[in-house]
């Protein structure tokens, strides 16, 4: 009788909540690079397959990554770092009690809103219930099919003919959970909204959305492993999977260590320029309306950072860099009106790290998009990837400020 129930119980909910990857007593560093040594040392742990996880990477001496350490290597962890004389603090002590919070409140049949995140199938049907509210305006596409098979689909927003187009891209990033759910939010606000400046950019712009762009790597992050970030195509003759779609475009590809060889890295390159099936399909589908593309966004999360081109270089800027930092100081400034949380602005390879082979250097420098923009949400580190979701409503206001002030100052600088 009790195998009965359990065998029932394990039929109703699928059994792949009882599979799910746990992060018991894994802990999240923050450690400081302060010398060539201690870059060595952070380097080599970011590409160990088990028991390091690579959060936030880093960007030479003198920045810091966020490191998860599982509990098994924390002894020889500890050791690494007093030996080499690190400074380091912890951020998160117990990453599985964050995400039982973060369960807890994961409804999963709840109808849609903006107090817990949601799985793909419930953010699918919910664009399925826009496409039908707001049919005047309102149209779903598909760019193509991810590895294991699933549609990557988005709706495109337009109220008449000839308006510019913003392109806006989200969850690349599996973890990123509040992506996806803030893209949702503004999707809402653009639709709904009686605000002039939302009206305006309802009515005279044109919206190309994809509300989750790494399909598989999502439903795994929900399914199996909530810190999965990458694709999920096998690489061969590697035993570690997927690779990180945000390096796989045809950019500089693999340039400046802005992305790695290694399988098992947090950002591999995948072992060629657009090997991952969901890098080709979207390049593929803006090459198709690349004329109707005048703004490019690419939502990712965290660290509160405002990311133009180039993420290839370091010291290198694109020409119209001026203008990207008026775009972005207005951006910022807007997104700390309700809260107070700050971004950082500036292109990716200075204020950040050196990223390559990333989509929005790709819409920049091979499809001509000229203002392209990463957000990087909320938070600092606190909880990182297992941001609460108490935070969904307010990221998501932020970002629909930061949002408005970026159309607004591209338009005033002749963008639009
Ligand atoms: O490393 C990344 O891909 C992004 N940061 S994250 O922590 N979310 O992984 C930043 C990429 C920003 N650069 C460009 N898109 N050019
Ligand atoms: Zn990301």
């Amino acid at each position: 009788m009790k195998l009965f129930i359990l065998i029932s119980a394990l039929a109703v909910f699928g059994v792949s909540w009882a599979e799910q990857l746990r992060y018991d007593n894994h802990t999240v560093y923050k450690v400081l690079i302060e010398n060539e040594n201690q870059l060595t040392i952070v380097k080599h742990l970011s590409t160990l397959p088990n028991g390091y996880n690579l959060w936030k990477p880093f960007h030479g001496v003198g920045s810091d990554a966020h490191i998860m350490v599982s509990p098994k290597m924390k002894s020889a962890f500890d050791s690494l770092m007093k030996l080499n004389d690190f400074g380091t603090e912890v951020l998160i002590e117990n990453v599985q009690s964050l995400i039982d919070e973060e369960s807890s409140s994961y409804k999963r049949d709840a109808t849609f809103g903006w107090t817990s995140y949601h799985s793909l199938d419930t953010i699918y049907d919910w664009i399925d219930d826009i496409i039908a509210e707001y049919s005047n305006i309102v149209t779903p596409f598909v760019i193509g099919k991810s590895y294991e098979g699933r549609e990557i689909r988005g709706i495109k927003i337009s109220s008449k003919d000839g308006n510019p187009g913003i392109f806006i891209e989200t969850n690349v990033h599996a973890r990123e959970w509040i992506t996806s759910a803030t893209v949702t939010y503004f999707i809402n606000q653009l639709l709904t909204s009686d605000r002039a400046e939302l009206k305006n950019m309802r009515e005279n712009i044109d919206w190309y959305i994809i509300p989750v762009y790494n399909v598989d790597g999502f439903v795994y992050s929900h399914e199996k492993d909530r810190m999965w970030r990458k694709s999920r195509q096998p690489v061969s003759g590697s035993n570690c999977m997927g690779a990180d779609i945000n390096r796989n475009f045809d950019s500089h590809w693999m340039e400046n260590g802005g992305a790695l060889s290694d399988p098992c890295a947090e950002t591999f390159g995948g072992p060629k320029p657009f090997s991952e099936p969901e890098a080709q399909a979207l390049a593929d589908f803006v090459t198709n309306i690349q004329d109707k593309i005048n703004i490019y966004l690419s939502f990712h999360s965290y660290g509160q950072y405002l990311l133009c081109p180039y993420g290839h270089s370091a010291t290198e800027l694109p020409t119209n860099y001026a203008d990207l930092l008026e775009i972005g100081k207005a951006a910022a400034d807007a997104i700390s009106r309700p809260y107070g949380t700050k971004f950082t602005y500036g292109s990716t390879g200075s204020v950040l790290y050196v990223a390559s082979g990333t989509s929005v250097d790709w819409m920049f420098n091979e499809r001509n998009i000229k203002v392209g923009w990463t957000f990087e949400f909320r938070d600092k580190g606190r909880y990182g990837f297992v941001l609460p979701a108490t935070h969904i409503k307010p990221n998501a206001e932020e970002a629909v400020e930061g949002v408005i002030a970026l159309v607004e100052k591209s338009s005033a600088l002749g963008y639009l």
